[in-house]
């Protein structure tokens, strides 16, 4: 096996470069080949300096994260690094890229540290559920202080190496020259007489405890109580590094970091990690090559088509607005004007570019505007005749090669296809809402879509800064059916003796960012109940018909399943009267309680999500996850849906279904992959490839 470390010798300097491509992440054979090229080099009487390098496209990404979760082979992160720190030799960091996590400690465990300017450094080791474990926590605070070490740490934000609060890591910033500049730093070394200077005696960070102390009380107030375990660890372990020797705080962040490699929140979003690179995996991507995007069409100028055109204008696309007649496109002006002035109020623009991207904008009546448009989306909210007979006239006006697509989410990408004369331009391309906040872009393929458009439309969707996961185009998408399975378990959960308080209560608890009945208030009641019929929940909706009987359409009725007023959603008496009469009808059951609450509404999310895998609508059931997280608000530290029932346990979400199924409603009914799964002892994440 080819070694993950260069080493070759010039007057007197060992270079040795990593070259564990894609991202020279630290996993055993680098760590090994690492510390045996630092054994030669300190065994080599002509060497007098070590530079570490890295090779390819940045210096090195940190732990391998592939290999959390498994016991670790030595040598490990942390014992090599004291290897580096305790080199009797001047050790040099020659950073380029990007040095982050891992490699970011290494570079500190470093004597001297040289770097590009534009190169990224950081610790993103709390997005994993992680904290900086090599280290990082001990050497970092001794070079910037703890202001500056807890801002990275806990943002796990990374930032460049040329600016503000970082250059206090570096010893000499280039432009470019890296590897030059590095050699030359190395042999200024040798002249002055070979000082080694390591980062565990470093003073400056923590001389002013005063200082050290107040950012400490800052973040611990910032942090709060309860919330995520990762940051406040960090926290707890760049004090010690001012309070504790050297040794006895890096003990201290290894306990911590043990600990939190093991938890099931780590576990999760390191799943999330990858899950989020493999959904751009899609077979489309091999096959097919992006056609030139200049020029997108939107029909429909509503909520969603204002959001599009609001997003390609921002993302600099020539944009042809169409609506069926003059007095709407004035609407869908005014609702883009107001998009367009909270961005700048926002951040996101300045009123320059507002002003200069409205030039971009073409609004108009007629199709044929059309002709040029490298993509159309129509985004008019009617129904499936309607569509279809838009979908036969764009045919008649774009271009050749130009690409067709559906935002609805309930769209047959199929039929709408068969109106057209080129069925491998058309897909669907649904963005959830609100279209400027969701990242998620479904991409809904048909059976005739070609690599092309699919590969187009995804390449217009990361433009757009989004993420699309790839869905076959089934009514309801990814998101429509899990949360039209999610709000089906509450429903059945409020007529079995729930309130929706309780269901909405107890699934913030559980992480939702809102309960499913405080988000049907938002979304409006009958959107909701179409989507509940779309998705075949029509027979699973006598609650929700009554509501909306009663004038009851959500918080812009200021009545829904709540009443709002100017202190916001109150419980209603009335809807309680209500629910309580259907139940009379129907018969309670038993109240559930916060967890029986949380399981059902996570089968029902799971055992759809499962029907989605078993019937190759979706990629792998990480996709799931990533749409869920991305576009529908699902806790991240959760994993997703399907990571979720990973580690609740299959078994039990599969038993709680049959119970369920016992009334009768196919629904309910376990799907056989979960029976499967179960059988042989797989996860869903055995499925992710
Ligand atoms: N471990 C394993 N695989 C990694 C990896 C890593 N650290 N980083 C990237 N990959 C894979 C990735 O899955 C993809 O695989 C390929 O490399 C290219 O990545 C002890 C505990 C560096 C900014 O969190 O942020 O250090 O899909 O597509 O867009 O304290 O990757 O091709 O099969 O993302 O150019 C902390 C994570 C680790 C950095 C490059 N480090 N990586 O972005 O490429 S924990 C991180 C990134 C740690 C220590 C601790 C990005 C990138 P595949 P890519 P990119």
């Amino acid at each position: 096996m080819a070694l993950t470390v260069g080493y070759e010798v010039e007057e007197g300097v060992a270079v040795l470069s990593l070259q564990n491509p894609p991202v020279n992440a630290l996993g055993i054979a680098l760590r090994r080949d690492l510390s045996a090229a630092f054994e030669t080099a300190l065994a080599d009487r002509s060497v007098r300096v070590i530079v570490l390098i890295g090779q390819g496209k940045l210096f090195c990404a940190g732990g391998d994260i592939s290999e959390f979760g498994k016991p670790f082979e030595a040598p490990w992160v942390p014992e090599l690094f004291n290897t580096v720190e305790q080199s009797t030799k001047p050790v040099i960091a020659a950073i380029h890229g990007a040095a982050l996590g891992g490699g970011m400690e290494l570079a500190l465990a470093c004597h001297y540290r040289v770097c590009e300017a534009r190169a990224r450094i950081g610790f993103p080791e709390v997005s994993l559920g992680l904290l900086p474990g090599a280290g990082g926590t001990q050497r970092a605070p001794r070079l910037c202080g703890a202001e500056t070490a807890l801002e990275l740490m806990i943002t796990g934000k990374s930032v460049a190496a040329g600016s503000g609060a970082a250059r206090v890591f570096f010893d000499l910033i280039v432009k470019e020259g890296l590897r030059e500049a590095a050699m030359t730093f190395a042999r200024r070394l040798v002249e002055k007489g070979l000082p080694v200077r390591r980062t565990r005696d470093a003073r400056n960070g923590v001389k002013d405890a005063a200082a050290y102390q107040a950012a400490i009380a800052k973040w611990r107030k910032r942090l709060g109580k309860g919330g995520a375990e990762a940051p406040g660890e960090i926290l707890r372990c760049v004090e010690a590094a001012a309070l504790l020797p050297f040794d006895v705080g890096m003990a201290f962040e290894r306990a911590a970091f043990d600990t939190l490699e093991q938890s099931e929140t780590s576990r999760a979003l390191r799943h999330v990690f990858f899950a989020e690179n493999k959904v751009a995996k899609i077979p489309e991507a091999k096959a097919g090559h992006a056609r030139a995007l200049e020029q997108i069409g939107v029909i429909g100028g509503g909520t969603r088509g204002a959001g599009l055109v609001a997003l390609s204008l921002m993302a600099g696309f020539d944009v042809v607005l169409v609506e069926k007649d003059a007095p709407s496109l004035a609407r869908a002006l005014t609702r883009l004007r107001r998009l367009l002035d909270r961005a700048v109020s926002r951040g996101q623009l300045s009123a320059l570019q507002r002003d200069g991207i409205e030039a971009l904008l073409h609004g108009k009546t007629d199709m044929v505007a059309l002709s040029e448009a490298d993509l159309v989306i129509v985004a008019a909210g009617c129904d499936a005749l309607e569509q279809g007979q838009i979908f036969a006239q764009l045919d008649a006006v774009v271009k050749d090669g130009a690409v067709l697509a559906s935002a609805s989410p309930f769209a047959d990408i199929g039929a709408l296809a068969d109106k057209t004369g080129c069925a491998e331009d058309v897909l669907g391309l649904h963005f959830s809402l609100p279209t400027q906040m969701s990242d998620l872009v479904e991409v809904a393929v048909g059976p005739a879509s070609g690599a092309d458009a699919v590969v187009t439309a995804t390449t217009f969707a990361r433009k757009l800064g989004k993420v699309p996961v790839r869905v076959l185009g089934v009514p309801g998408r990814i998101g429509g059916r899990l949360m039209a399975a999610y709000q089906a378990a509450a429903d059945r959960l409020v007529m079995s003796g729930a309130l929706p308080r309780d269901v909405d209560r107890a699934m913030r608890r559980w992480g939702m960012a809102l309960g499913p009945y405080q988000l049907a208030d938002v979304m409006g009641l009958e959107r909701v109940l179409a989507r509940q019929e779309e998705c075949g929940h029509g027979r699973r909706v006598a609650l929700l018909r009554a509501l909306i009987k009663d004038g009851r359409l959500g918080r812009k009725t200021s009545k829904g399943w709540y009443r709002y007023d100017a202190d916001g959603g109150q419980v209603d008496p009335e809807v309680a009267a209500m629910i309580a009469s259907l139940r009379g009808q129907t018969g309670g059951g038993s109240v559930p309680d916060e967890l029986d609450i949380q399981r059902l509404c996570l089968a029902a999310m799971v055992n759809e999500g499962a029907r989605m895998v078993e019937e190759c609508q979706v990629m792998r059931p990480g996709d799931i996850d990533v749409a869920m997280i991305r576009g529908f608000a699902f806790p991240r530290w959760r994993g997703g849906p399907m990571q979720a029932a990973d580690s609740t346990g299959l078994l039990s979400l599969r038993n709680l279904l049959r119970t369920c199924a016992q009334d009768g409603d196919a629904f309910w009914r376990p799907v056989n992959l979960l029976d499967e799964l179960i059988k042989n002892g797989r996860h869903f994440s055995d499925l992710n490839g």
